[in-house]
């Protein structure tokens, strides 16, 4: 979709002015101002109210110094960040990602994203991120402890369970989480929930560590539903071995579907048979290894060397819960030759535009990230809410929340496409409906 609104387009000229070397954020800008040309005809109100140039700059940005002494003694140092984009709706919510490629445009692309995403979860949030370019894999326990007590030393000003609750994202799971939240309690003196993805024994929600990869099984099932299809007896590929990956296999699966493959940043593996995730949870979870064990112990199964080869092999469905970018042109072609059908994100924006394009012209149903993978920031809101009450709710009471919170997402991103003329386009609806609701809210509250 070309951006020939002169309004937006003049904007996002602006937007690249203003932010130069963040290739991430403006791909996610362009993205949103392009599906948002209708709204900008439809609501002359919300130009007067300033909206479109206002949701494009962060309330508000941190960068500082992270130092901490390695297990040799020596001082490392690197840069931490959090950005609180917008506070419109409730406070700012979202991940913390600790991985070398992050940046300042990475951490702003995500946070942007966050804004929509939650929106359209129906909860009270508004979006946020934040992380470091700090690197948790081969470091210690002792390393990973003492990097996530200063990076919180520092963190710990800017957040609080009313003003900014983030969560885990690449990198950041239950242990970053537990060493970020004790550091917290110790230096404010206070027992909060300020952070999500807590364990169990101190404030931690059932279901929060399923929800990403169940909620996008959610959403994708509604999706193939819409269009007289489904997950039973399809071939499913799902790049990525982490969070997301690992329980998006498990509800694929569940639903009937056969899952053949997974990857990480080195390779990906090929089965099959179908992936045993056991196996998978045993290496990933536990003994944090690589994807490429995997074949030791399952002599059919094939690995090979490279991310993008996953790929080229003949699917049905593709689940993208790796990161950002992952799924270019060539990828998509390969992916639309071969007869895939549906392509739902896990990952955020791990469709690059010239692949979009090809999932549209190939008639792929595509289930945009800022919609797909909701369901984990959602059942973050539903961990909120349950230390707000000092309650915790069983596993099936969240996991039906999360579900019924998946069916309203599609069904808003189904009828927003409809309205604004874009049929069957949920990347529109998800993009005009996460919008309007923040929009709103930006307008009633004044030129702030
Ligand atoms: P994890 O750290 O648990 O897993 C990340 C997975 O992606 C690993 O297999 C990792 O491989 C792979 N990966 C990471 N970076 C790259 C890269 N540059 N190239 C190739 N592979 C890579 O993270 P999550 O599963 O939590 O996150 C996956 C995606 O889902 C991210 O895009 C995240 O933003 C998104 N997401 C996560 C949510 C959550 O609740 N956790 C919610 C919504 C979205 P390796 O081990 O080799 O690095
Ligand atoms: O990208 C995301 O939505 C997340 N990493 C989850 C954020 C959260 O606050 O649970």
């Amino acid at each position: 979709m070309a951006l020939t609104n002169k309004y937006l387009a003049d904007l996002l000229e602006t937007v690249k002015k203003r932010n130069p070397a963040e290739p991430e954020f403006i791909q996610a800008v362009t993205e949103v101002f392009e599906s948002l040309q209708p709204v900008v005809e439809k609501r002359p109100d919300l130009v007067e109210a300033g909206v479109f140039e206002r949701i494009v700059e962060p309330e508000r940005q941190v960068m500082f110094r992270v130092p901490w002494v390695d297990d040799n003694g020596k001082v490392q140092v690197n840069r931490g960040f959090r950005v609180q984009f917008n506070s419109a709706i409730g406070p700012y919510k979202g991940g913390l990602r600790l991985h070398p490629s992050v940046n300042l445009g990475i951490i702003k692309f995500l946070g942007f994203e966050q804004i929509f995403k939650n929106s359209l979860t129906t909860l009270p949030m508004g979006g946020g991120k934040g992380g470091s370019d700090f690197d948790p894999k081969g470091k210690s326990d002792g390393e990973v402890m003492r990097f996530c007590q200063s990076f919180m030393t520092e963190l710990c000003r800017h957040i609080g369970a009313d003003l900014d609750v983030p969560a885990g994202d690449i990198g950041t799971g239950a242990r970053e989480i537990g060493y970020m939240f004790g550091q917290y309690k110790r230096i404010r003196n206070e027992f909060t929930g300020v952070l999500t993805g807590k364990g169990l024994t101190y404030g931690g929600s059932l279901a929060r560590t399923q929800a990403t990869g169940y909620g996008l099984c959610y959403f994708t099932n509604e999706m193939l539903k819409a269009n007289g299809k489904s997950f039973e007896g399809k071939t499913v590929v799902i790049s990525g071995s982490g969070n997301v990956a690992i329980y998006a296999t498990e509800k694929a699966t569940e639903y009937g579907a056969k899952v053949v493959a997974l990857s990480d940043s080195n390779g990906y593996i090929y089965d099959a048979n179908g992936i045993d995730l056991d196996c998978v949870k045993q290496l990933k979870e536990v003994e944090r290894k690589r994807i490429k064990e995997y074949v030791a112990t399952h002599p059919t199964a094939e690995y090979h060397e490279g991310c993008s080869g996953i790929w080229t092999i003949k699917c049905d469905i593709a689940l993208p819960c790796a990161t950002q970018n992952e799924i270019n042109k060539e990828s998509a072609e390969i992916l639309a030759k071969n007869g895939c059908f549906a392509v739902a994100e896990g990952a955020n924006m791990p469709s690059t535009p010239e692949a979009i394009e090809v999932y549209q012209k190939n008639g792929i149903l595509y289930g945009p990230a800022k919609a797909a993978n909701a369901g984990g920031v959602a059942t973050s809101g539903l961990e909120m809410s349950q230390n707000s009450e000092r309650l915790s709710w069983t596993f099936e009471e969240v996991d039906e929340k999360l579900h019924n919170i998946m069916i309203e997402i599609f069904k808003s991103c189904d009828s927003a496409a409809k309205e604004y003329g874009m049929e069957g386009n949920y990347m529109a609806g998800a993009n005009i409906a996460g919008f309007l609701k923040v929009a709103e809210a930006m307008k009633a509250q004044g030129c702030v």
